[in-house]
């Protein structure tokens, strides 16, 4: 076995074998990045997003050239609702609930185009895109079998929002066994509070439940 690559991070270097390793595009969807779709209607800056977009492109591309596999996920639910617990449609008194009709379509259904991931971000072909109803993209979609079955064990992890589907997917990851690297520059949250202290969260206590490193030390390993 080939030694690990180290990424200068905190608390401390993160190695990982690009063999078994996933990066995890977690949730860069028109209803959360675009004006006018579901994080917007939840009353939040969604410019606040968008600044991910150019570093992660970047990632995206590195990551492909380097041959390390790519998971993209979508947060959403069946047309019916059958897979959205009553609680979460109605959570937040949002000006428009999941299911109802927006700008793009349906909010949150999947097949609709605001559920779909942004242009710049298009999963490549034979990139695994996996959907989820719940934040964590481990809940009830079968994503640990699939990276069990790759054998990958360690997660670059990336997509918004920081404090609500990034941690809950990194925490669940974490609990699994997988080693998380969250890249800061490459997670977006409509509050900037939250994204420190999100970040600061995951690797304080020695690293409870990850690693935190901007996208070009990242890039660097890769090289
Ligand atoms: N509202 C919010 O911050 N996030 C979500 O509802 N989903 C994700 O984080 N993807």
């Amino acid at each position: 076995m080939s030694d690990p690559l180290l990424v200068e991070a905190e608390p401390y270097p993160y190695g990982f074998d690009p063999g078994h390793t996933a990066l995890l595009v977690i949730d860069m969807q028109r209803d959360f990045v675009e004006p006018g779709g579901f994080g917007e209607s939840l009353g939040n800056d969604v410019t606040m997003l968008q600044k991910v977009v150019p570093p992660l492109r970047e990632v995206l591309a590195a990551t492909r050239s380097a041959g390390v596999t790519v998971v993209h996920t979508r947060e959403g639910h069946l047309p019916d609702l059958s897979d959205c617990p009553p609680a979460k449609l109605s959570r937040g008194a949002p000006s428009m609930r999941i299911g109802d009709p927006g700008p793009y379509g349906r909010i949150l259904i999947r097949g609709e185009y605001g559920h779909d991931i942004i242009d710049e971000l298009a999963p490549a072909e034979g990139e695994l895109v996996i959907d989820k109803p719940g934040k964590g993209a481990f809940y009830a979609t079968g994503l640990d079998e699939t990276l069990r079955g790759m054998d990958v064990r360690s997660l670059v992890v990336t997509g918004v929002t920081t404090e609500v589907c990034v941690h809950t997917t990194v925490r669940e990851a974490n609990d699994r066994g997988y080693e998380c690297l969250v890249l800061s520059d490459c997670v977006g949250s409509y509050f900037p509070q939250f994204q420190r202290h999100g970040l600061d969260m995951i690797a304080a206590q020695g690293g409870i439940f990850g690693w935190v490193a901007p996208s070009g030390h990242y890039l660097k390993a890769l090289e």
